[in-house]
């Protein structure tokens, strides 16, 4: 560290660097991605922005990272958000844009805050005659950022230098608060033209204080309704983490001493191995004990909880009624109050200074908890089963570890793991896409280079997006990725069956010798029996210079009871006639 006088100089030489340097759009963006701790951006090259990569290149602290398609760069920077808080993805206009609104999409469904940068049409051919390739083919070329505005927080258009850092700052400012993408296109003439200096970052990245007064309100409000109850118990959610809350929801916990149940899409969000942790509530297809301790409750404090048609299981489990608290970003409601502008981590841990103990569902659920069966392991020459493969995967899962869950039975199959105190647990359970986890393997894995990445991914799915294991081995990064071949869109067939949930297949270990070419270092392995997937893992294991695909093939049939209950529920809840008009 520099001693005070030694600093106050270094300050100066640098504030007198920052003024000689000059800035350009381009590289003022930069600047301002670095600022908020980014290292990398997810990069697919375009006419539209290549001027603009060359000014992101400027930037020493900031790395670009190739990906073969715009759906998969949106994925990617969705998954290094998942592991790095934020993210950025350059694409180019139209051809490129339009295929990352899907990944951007889902970075708003799943509140993640992905900028996505386009390059765009030179502006002096904005409201002119000119037709321009990689459009409609009409005059009017606002279409990108109309659409953009539906699914960013923020959406801007810059064709000027003199307003470039205003409009960067504003949609970077406004993604990082509501944890959601921004999208800001710059025309291709105006990314190395000269613009202002960037101003200190605290003005980008402060965050927005709670009202004290409605803080202090709602904590008694919450304080009072709870002295009432004699049974609460603490409902996790998937916001809790872009609240930024996960320590707060501990401490309140501990505060109140009642059980806590999670909602599937916030695994890992609080501790599995804490005392208070009561399992996944998810209705019928809920972790034994953990539907009946929150039925069981009087007051559920759901917090940072997403109800939809998927975690209500069709609408079938979704706790209402009198005793329920929705503690939510940025807004508390129960019981005849409603407060907002209250950020979801002040008031936890206010609550969690003020609220009395409460643990009689943590008592009762000591009662009823009961521990895993213990699983027999199959004989390794028997056909392999799904079931063999989730044991096969628990003891890899340290807490080091982070499971990334496809859509798919893969939810289902991931959601079964223990995880150790540290492992962490990402699903794309708003926005479901598939294909969503390949991209964003990859992506976290660039964002959290010390993390054992494993996958879980369906055939079907990896269909969509198998072209970035390509880049994992560019990258000599090391996920392993469970490939789970059982010919078909499985969850489809469990909704609703027909010959449309037939996959083609593939020889999945082949493609990733094709993928490695001359040059890479991929492993793909195949097991068709419990043996081969125990060799396969050790083989993935011993593999230091990539990524490694172990295709488990199963049959079409063998999926999880989870996925059977689930599936009759969200068919049923799909089914429902219309409404008489
Ligand atoms: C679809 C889904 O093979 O997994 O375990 O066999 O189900 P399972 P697969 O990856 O198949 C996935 C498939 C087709 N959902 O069962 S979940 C519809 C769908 C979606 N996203 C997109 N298109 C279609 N969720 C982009
Ligand atoms: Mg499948």
């Amino acid at each position: 560290m520099l001693d005070a006088p030694t600093d106050a100089i270094a300050n100066t030489q640098r504030a007198a660097r920052e003024q000689a340097k000059t800035y350009t759009v381009g590289s003022y963006l930069a600047e301002r991605l670095s600022q908020i701790g980014l290292k990398h951006h997810f990069v697919v090259a375009g006419d539209y922005n290549l001027v603009l990569l060359d000014q992101l290149l400027s930037n020493k602290d900031l790395e670009q990272v190739y990906c073969s398609n715009e759906l998969n760069c949106g994925y990617s920077a969705e998954g290094y958000a998942r592991a790095h808080g934020a993210a950025a993805a350059v694409v180019t206009f139209s051809v490129g844009a339009l295929s990352a609104f899907n990944a951007i999409g889902g970075a708003y469904a799943e509140n993640l805050p992905v900028i996505l940068i386009s390059g765009a049409p030179n502006s002096n051919d904005r409201g002119s005659e000119h037709l321009l390739h990689h459009t409609l083919g009409t005059h009017d070329n606002s279409y990108q950022l109309e659409m953009a505005k539906k699914i960013t927080c923020a959406a801007v258009s810059i064709t000027s230098a003199t307003v470039a850092p205003a409009l960067i700052d504003h949609a970077i400012r406004t993604a990082l608060r509501e944890k959601k993408p921004a999208y800001i296109e710059i025309a291709c003439n105006i990314s190395s033209v000269p613009c202002a200096a960037p101003g200190p970052i605290s003005g980008v990245v402060a965050e927005e204080p709670s009202d004290p007064e409605t803080l202090n309100a709602a904590v008694e409000a919450a304080v009072a309704f709870l002295r009432k109850k004699q049974k609460p118990v603490m409902l996790i959610g998937s916001k809790l983490r872009a609240a930024g809350a996960e320590k707060e929801a501990v401490a309140l916990a501990e505060a109140l001493g009642c059980s806590v149940a999670v909602m599937a899409a916030a695994k890992s969000f609080f501790p599995e191995d804490h005392p208070q942790y009561a399992g996944i509530y998810w209705g019928e297809i809920s972790t034994p004990g953990a539907r009946e301790i929150v039925d069981w409750s009087d007051a559920v404090v759901c917090i940072g909880a997403l109800f939809n048609d998927y975690s209500t299981v069709g609408w079938t489990a979704m706790p209402t009624g009198a005793g329920v608290v929705t503690a939510d970003m940025n807004r508390v409601h129960f019981e005849g109050h409603d407060f907002s502008r209250i950020r979801l981590r002040d008031f936890l841990a206010a609550l969690a200074r003020k609220v009395e103990k409460r643990d009689a569902t943590m008592v009762q659920y000591g009662r009823i908890r009961s521990p895993r069966a213990p699983e027999k392991p199959a004989q390794p020459d028997a056909k392999l089963m799904r079931a063999e493969i989730v044991r096969q995967i628990r003891p890899l899962v340290t807490s080091n570890t982070t499971v990334i869950a496809e859509t798919g039975d893969s939810w289902f199959n991931g959601l079964q793991l223990e995880l150790p105190r540290g492992a962490r647990f990402e699903i794309e359970m708003m926005w479901g896409s598939i294909g969503w986890s390949a991209p964003a393997t990859f992506g976290y894995a660039v964002g959290a280079p010390g993390r054992r990445i494993i996958a879980l991914i369906g055939d079907g799915s990896f269909q969509l997006t198998a072209q970035e294991v390509a880049q994992m081995i560019r990258r000599n990064l090391r996920p392993i990725i469970f490939l789970i071949n059982n010919h078909g869109y499985t969850i489809e067939v469990e909704i609703h069956d027909g010959p449309y949930n037939n996959v083609k297949n593939w020889d999945y270990a082949g493609l990733i010798q094709a993928f490695n070419a001359e040059d890479g270092h991929g492993r793909g392995l195949r097991a068709t029996t419990g043996g081969e997937l125990a060799e396969a893992i050790r083989v993935a294991l011993a593999n230091k210079e990539g990524p490694t695909l172990i295709e488990c093939v199963i049959h079409r049939d063998d999926c999880s009871a989870d996925l059977i209950s689930f599936g009759r529920q969200v068919s049923i809840a799909n089914g429902r006639p219309p409404r008489p008009e």
